[in-house]
């Protein structure tokens, strides 16, 4: 194995020769545990510790290791143990804001090429929630594609069904419907997986991401669960996150089910997950339009007319409220922290009543 199997392609080979860290060897964070992490390199996967000056140079969340960055570290103990010294920049970043009034990033993954954002066909579909996680994607700068797992529970009409709706709401990311249990759909995701790239795994717990990895790998290498009969709903069985190579040369990072992904609070992500409403919005009268009560609004008026459906709206209102919330001063939150409610509240009223 080499590097480049883990995905240190020519982008990290050309940091390297930038930093000069030649005291350092590179390795890729696979794991991150309570108090210690998984480094791999070409030869051996090993715990690795971070070193003091990592820790007390370190200002957020966002600067220490999460599971796909790649190290500079140093071996010890005839390289069974390591230490991180320094990060390497990160090419996308997968994150979210945590629960909560403080500013702050909880990392989910890093230096992912493409995201598997999986949806189970039977309990999970959901557009909205999508949309949630498309921003969040597209905000990482990462290539989304839908997975629909279980497939066999339902009718092949609610395949295509789902898939309209998808279509419907202006959403084009490739989807792929898939059965873990009779193998339909597998095919076409490993011809879609490339040697050298990572892939993460996200979505509601229970929709058959680790089931999947199994699949990929072959055999039943990681504990998955069954769902619970009275709602369907997962019960987390995924604990902690982690990065896997199959052996065709892919890198796969599962994930344990998020229950919630939080308040967006990036706006880049949402111009590209809303595009069409994005160019829509450049008619409308007022360059500060909020969309909501304006005359002249090109969003009000096209979901008159049905070109724009209500929930796209409203989905994309309440996204951007998210992401102004996150972008203002404390003070200026506190003052609209009480208007905030009413605010969406009343823009649905508004939309409702068309
Ligand atoms: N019928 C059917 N069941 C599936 C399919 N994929 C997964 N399952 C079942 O769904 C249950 C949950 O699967 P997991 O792979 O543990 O789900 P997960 O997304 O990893 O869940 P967390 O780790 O909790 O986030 C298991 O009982 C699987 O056997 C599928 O395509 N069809
Ligand atoms: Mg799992
Ligand atoms: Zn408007």
């Amino acid at each position: 194995m080499e590097l480049r199997d883990l995905g240190f392609d020519c982008w990290f080979q050309e940091q390297r020769e930038k930093l000069q860290r030649t005291e350092y060897r590179v390795a890729r964070v696979t794991a991150v545990n309570r108090d210690n992490y998984l480094v791999r390199n070409e030869r051996s996967e090993v715990l690795a510790e971070l070193a003091g000056n990592l820790v007390f140079s370190a200002e957020s969340s966002m600067d220490f290791p999460c599971v796909g960055d790649w190290a500079f570290v140093r071996y010890h103990n005839y390289d069974t143990f390591a230490t991180i010294h320094d990060l390497f920049p990160r090419r996308s970043v997968l994150r979210r804001k945590t629960p909560g009034k403080r500013i702050d990033y909880q990392m989910i993954a890093s230096n992912i090429d493409v995201a598997f954002i999986v949806q189970a066909c039977d309990f999970d579909f959901n557009v909205r929630r999508l949309e949630r996680y498309l921003v969040m994607v597209n905000e990482g700068r990462i290539e989304p594609v839908l997975l629909l797992t279980k497939s066999d529970l339902v009718s092949s009409e609610d395949v295509e069904q789902w898939i309209s709706e998808v279509r419907q709401s202006n959403i084009a990311c490739t989807v792929i419907a898939l059965s873990n249990r009779t193998g339909f759909g597998l095919d076409r995701i490993r011809s879609i997986l490339e040697r050298g790239k990572t892939y993460c795994l996200l979505g509601s717990s229970g929709v058959g991401k680790t089931t999947l990895l199994n699949r990929l790998v072959g055999r039943d290498l990681f504990e998955t669960n069954t769902v619970r009969e009275k709602d369907g709903k997962g019960r987390h069985t995924t604990a902690r996150r982690q990065l896997i190579s199959l052996d065709q040369g892919a890198i796969v990072i599962d994930t344990p089910g998020m229950r919630e992904l939080g308040t967006i609070g990036v706006s880049s992500g949402i111009d590209e997950s809303f595009f069409e409403i994005r160019e829509l919005s450049k008619k409308c009268r007022f360059t500060n339009c909020t969309h909501t009560t304006e005359i002249g609004c090109a969003l009000l008026k096209a979901v008159e007319t049905g070109e724009l459906s209500g929930g796209r709206y409203r989905s994309f209102l309440k996204l951007l409220s998210e992401s102004e919330y996150h972008d203002m001063s404390y003070a200026e939150k506190r003052k609209k922290d009480r208007k905030f409610g009413r605010f969406i509240k009343s823009a649905m009223k508004h939309n409702k009543k068309k």
